[in-house]
């Protein structure tokens, strides 16, 4: 309040406060002074990168404008608003969703246009935000997209990387990992917050006294500090002037350096600590469902809780409420396990530092949380050691314990003299060493649990999370299915396809309104309609063509079915089992005769994605894929029947380009793995059909395009465990196919057999992930596909009709269930 302008000289204010562009000369003079000043720079001296950077800061000023207003709005209205904790947001590039949502797409494009630039040129001059590894984090990115776009108060918190998820080059068919520096010239679409600098501790000694009212104190002091410093990104929502928050926190040392080893002349030392401090915040850990116990990890966890929840609270205690209004304003979702720390550090800020009496604070906790889980893979949940947590959070840890007797206690009234119950229940696992289970302090740390597609949230509840429903009952665990946000989805990677249907819907409403793609089903006959539907296709086809061309020097012909499997690199996701369908192809085609090879469809065989940089065997299985690659593409045998492509450093900006062009793509995991699956939705709605395992959102998608418009094969999750058990225990025969195909790759034509041979032993001893189990079924829906692509108008229909069906997977949709049934939060309109 004291530092508001006077309300006498607001006209003034008013008078010169930045509006939108009205023409492309304003956004020409704005574009201009930004390379003059921002920049320094001159007409002489403006090349691509230059032009992206000005042109992002102009467009960068109005979101902020817009962004200011919004704040203040939310402030004023004093509604409950969500914030979404999530370790990873994937946000790809952020120009071409500005100009969209900012509604200055032509202005911008003619008024660079006019300067002598190309608006596609500057576009591909931002480096991607990857701070992700794959879906749950790209889930992140589109969910505070939809938050913006249809209205609510939510901010994102995540931590700011200097380095993202690293950038993959393949050396001799190998991914090589390098890093991403995507901070080189500064990023515009972030504004520091250098006054906002929130205190982290870790480790010291916690003792308690009892201070003057007779009450017990707990204290928790003598550690190690670091800062947190806000740097803001603006989030646009599209068809709306609401701008929310994406807050990322960067770590800094407290101090400069230690000045009395300064004085001393020890300069190395002194700024020893200041570099500790920042590699806090310093890169991402590579892992995607993969959970690898490193102390790093914890403290970028804690240290990005603390500052979230320091920042909510502040914003709370502005309001002035008693503590227990604490969740009518305020909804926290965890997304998975990697802050499940909030929980406690609400905790101990209610009790060790406001003074509120633990039940309290506790039914305050609970109601405020909500936990989000994403995957049911063993190696993926995370729990962490009690003496490395110990050391690190002496605090929290016995805040955890004393959470977990008054749950147990709990358990006990229940389920008196069930034992086993409570072992099975208890947070801390007893292992040597003990460890804490993260995944059930989240469980009994929010009022509610949800799963992110039908069969996951099914899943959860009769395997992982068993007891917790006898414990809780079954009201507690839901289910969102995930989804996708149609604007950068539909409308950036296919604008063509938008524009196509946006003459059939009668307006772009479709892009807020996901189900009028319904509109278009009336048109899947329709002969012109399908032309012109067929040529995007092929037109998005030769644009992933050229890439090819370009990045692996590989001639591609548009004409062939293009089969993609693009996603990270997981033994779990079956690229292996796809590339061995693909050797399967290529020794059928072999031995056919000239006439035969007449009826082939020809295939281009694309991959991409990255393996976590650790993980031995998805490092085998890229290196199989090129290889195979190397030798079919070489094969003049074979021609343009067969060609494999492995696409380097696969990241958002390369799915838009990837996914708009295929004609099928796999998402061929063993049933009951992917817990959803969002590429899946991106393909179906870009008009590409979908060879695919009954998992994940694959389910769901069937039910809401129908049978006949996907390609589904391999058995189902709840055959699973036989299978695996007879795997064990009994000699189950490898699928002949199959086992022709491991008989090339030991013949040596595909280079050094050594190499692939944990590959080939993980399916022929264990086989845990039912390669051999599905194989003929896979072989089957393969063959189904090349049918089916040579009829034309059929795969054309049934590509359209797919897309019509796709309303229910836009993350709008995803994010009124959120908002009703687990944030109790409403849209607040600007006007
Ligand atoms: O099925 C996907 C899901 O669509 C799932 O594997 C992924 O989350 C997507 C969004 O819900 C996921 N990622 C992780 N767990 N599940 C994960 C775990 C640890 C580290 C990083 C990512």
């Amino acid at each position: 309040i004291e530092a508001s302008i006077p309300s006498a000289s607001r006209q003034v204010w008013q008078k010169f406060a930045l509006k939108e562009f009205a023409d492309k000369e304003e956004f020409q003079q704005e574009f201009i002074r930004h390379v003059e000043t921002t920049l320094a720079r001159s007409m002489y001296n403006c090349d691509d990168l230059a032009a992206y950077q000005a042109a992002s800061q102009a467009i960068r000023d109005r979101l902020i404008v817009a962004w200011n207003k919004t704040q203040q709005k939310h402030t004023t209205k004093d509604r409950k608003r969500v914030y979404y904790l999530s370790l990873e947001f994937l946000m790809g590039r952020a120009m071409d969703n500005a100009m969209l949502n900012a509604g200055v797409k032509d202005i911008t494009k003619q008024g660079v246009e006019d300067l002598g630039f190309k608006i596609e040129d500057l576009l591909e001059q931002e480096p991607d935000a990857a701070l992700g590894n794959g879906g749950l984090g790209r889930l992140a990115a589109c969910f505070i997209d939809s938050i913006a776009s249809t209205n609510y108060p939510g901010w994102g918190y995540g931590l700011r990387y200097q380095y993202g998820i690293f950038k993959q080059r393949i050396v001799d068919g190998y991914q090589v990992e390098a890093p991403d520096y995507w901070l080189t010239f500064s990023n515009p679409w972030e504004i520091p917050r250098y006054e906002i600098q929130i205190d982290i501790m870790f480790y010291g000694y916690t003792r308690k006294y009892t201070n003057d009212d007779g009450k017990v104190v707990h204290v928790w002091e003598g550690g190690e500090q670091v800062q947190a410093v806000a740097y803001d990104v603006p989030v646009p929502g599209y068809g709306t002037e609401t701008t929310n928050n994406l807050r990322l926190w960067a770590s800094k040392p407290t101090r400069e350096f230690d000045f009395e080893k300064f004085n001393a002349g020890d300069y190395e030392s002194s700024v020893r600590e200041s570099q500790k401090a920042e590699t806090i915040s310093a890169v991402l850990y590579p892992n995607d469902n993969f959970y690898s116990g490193k102390e790093l990890r914890l403290k970028q966890q804690y240290f990005w809780v603390a500052a979230s929840l320091n920042d909510i609270i502040r914003r709370f205690k502005k309001t002035h409420r008693p503590w227990k209004e604490f969740p009518d304003q305020v909804a926290i979702q965890l997304n998975d396990t990697h802050p499940t720390l909030a929980v406690v550090e609400l905790q101990r800020i209610l009790v060790d530092m406001e003074g509120v009496e633990w039940d309290e604070a506790w039914k305050i906790v609970t109601s405020t949380f909500g936990y989000t889980n994403h995957t049911v893979l063993p190696e993926a949940l995370e729990k962490w050691p009690v003496p490395l947590f110990q050391n690190l959070l002496p605090r929290h840890m016995e805040i955890i314990y004393e959470i977990n007797l008054f749950f147990l206690q709990q358990v006990e009234k229940l389920f008196p003299k069930d034992r086993d119950l409570l072992r099975r229940v208890s947070i801390i696992e007893e292992s040597t060493p003990q460890q804490v289970r993260m995944a059930f302090l989240a469980i009994i740390g929010s009022h509610k649990v949800n799963g992110v597609a039908e069969l996951h949230s099914e899943l959860i509840k009769t395997t992982i999370f068993k007891d917790f429903v006898t414990v809780y009952g079954p009201d507690k665990f839901m289910n969102v299915t995930n989804g996708i946000t149609p604007r950068r989805w539909l409308h950036q990677a296919n604008p063509q396809l938008s524009d196509l249907i946006a003459s059939k819907v009668g307006s772009y409403d479709f892009l807020k309104d996901l189900n009028l793609l319904k509109k278009i089903e009336p048109f899947a006959h329709d002969p012109k309609f399908q032309d012109e539907w067929v040529a995007i296709k092929k037109f998005n086809k030769a644009r992933l063509a050229a890439h090819i061309k370009q990045s692996n020097g590989i001639d591609v012909d548009v004409n062939a079915l293009f089969d993609v499997q693009v996603k990270r690199i997981h033994e779990y996701k079956r690229q292996q089992m796809n590339i061995f369908g693909v050797i399967h192809r290529y020794l059928s085609i072999k031995a056919l005769t000239a006439a035969q090879k007449k009826d082939v469809t020809p295939r281009v065989c694309i991959f991409g994605g990255k393996s976590a940089p650790g993980y031995y065997m998805a490092k085998t299985i890229i290196k199989l894929i090129n290889a195979v690659s190397e030798v079919v593409n070489a094969d003049a045998d074979i021609g343009d029947l067969l060609k494999v492509v492995f696409i380097a450093d696969y990241n958002v900006s390369k799915a838009e380009i990837i996914i708009p062009a295929s004609d099928i793509s796999q998402h061929i995991s063993t049933a009951g793995t992917e817990a959803s699956g969002t590429s899946n939705m991106k393909f179906v709605l870009n008009g590409g059909l979908i060879l695919g395992t009954v998992d994940g959102a694959n389910i769901e998608i069937t039910r809401e395009v129908g049978e006949n418009n996907i390609f589904l094969f391999g058995h189902l999750a709840e055959s699973v465990e036989d299978l695996r058990h007879k795997h064990r225990f009994s000699d189950v025969p490898l699928d002949p196919n199959l086992e022709k195909v491991f008989e090339a790759i030991e013949s040596g034509i595909f280079g050094d057999a050594n190499i692939y041979g944990s590959l080939i032993s993980s399916v022929t001893s264990s086989d845990y992930y039912l390669v051999s189990d599905d194989f003929q079924s896979y072989l089957d829906a393969q063959k189904l596909v090349d049918q089916d692509f040579k009829n034309k108008d059929t795969w054309a229909s049934r590509s359209i009709s797919a897309v019509a069906n796709m309303g229910f997977f836009s993350s709008d949709r995803a994010i009124d269930e959120y908002a009703e049934s687990i944030w109790n939060i409403e849209p607040i309109s600007l006007d």
